[in-house]
């Protein structure tokens, strides 16, 4: 497959605290590190996502007593689930994985800063209804092909692809430059999504950059 200019790789939350040791672990979550870096150089154009969440964020266990992490709530704008407390701005939890090509990046976007919403999806946090303002970067570059990879595939990466569709935007999941979270179900719920809206999937290798 190739890549060209109206292409963009949006490389989603490659992050500690969802590294190993992190605060929300991702099994196996670094070993997307090495072929993200390599896909980089397929793409001209990079955007990355930076999980981005307040000390105290309504998406913590935490916050809700007598909740645990893992367990879905009812929020003022739907379901949610809990997740322990990560990706604290300016921890080093937040920072990106240190092999991280960051300077391949012409753009980074910060999602989850609101304390009462989440935001999986670089496009839209979870009321739906807030956009983040990739769509108007995407749309005034003329970017019309998103290619994603990251953490975590049932998650933030999932979300964001079935964003970029609802946008109008074809959209691709480099599914072996992913890992998932892996709730119960929430694997095998995104690959019906994603199937459903007309998601792609490819691999590192069929992008030239194994
Ligand atoms: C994510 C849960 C909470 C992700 C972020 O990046 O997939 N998952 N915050
Ligand atoms: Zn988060």
């Amino acid at each position: 497959m190739e890549t060209g200019g109206e292409d963009v790789l949006v490389v989603v939350d490659v992050q500690r605290d969802f590294c190993r040791g992190g605060a929300l672990a991702v099994a196996d979550g670094d070993a997307v590190v090495e072929p993200v870096n390599r896909l980089m150089e397929r793409f001209e154009c990079v955007v990355l996502t930076q999980d981005w969440h307040p000390a105290g964020h309504g998406s913590f266990a935490g916050m809700h007593a007598g909740r645990s992490a893992y367990k879905t709530v009812e929020l003022s704008y739907g379901q949610q689930t809990l997740w322990p407390a990560h990706c604290v701005q300016g921890t080093p939890g937040a920072e990106f994985h240190p092999e991280l090509r960051v300077d391949r990046a012409q753009l980074m976007v910060r999602k989850g800063f609101r304390a009462g919403i989440d935001s999986y999806s670089a496009f839209r946090e979870n009321d739906r209804q807030t956009a983040t303002g990739l769509a108007g970067y995407l749309r005034e570059r003329g970017l019309r092909r998103v290619f994603l990879a990251g953490l975590a595939y049932d998650f933030c990466v999932g979300y964001s692809a079935l964003d970029a569709r609802e946008l109008g935007l074809e959209a691709w999941v480099v599914t072996d430059a992913c890992r998932s979270v892996g709730l119960a179900g929430s694997v095998a719920a995104m690959d019906r999504s994603l199937e459903q809206a007309g998601v792609g999937r490819v691999t590192v290798a069929e992008l030239g950059a194994e």
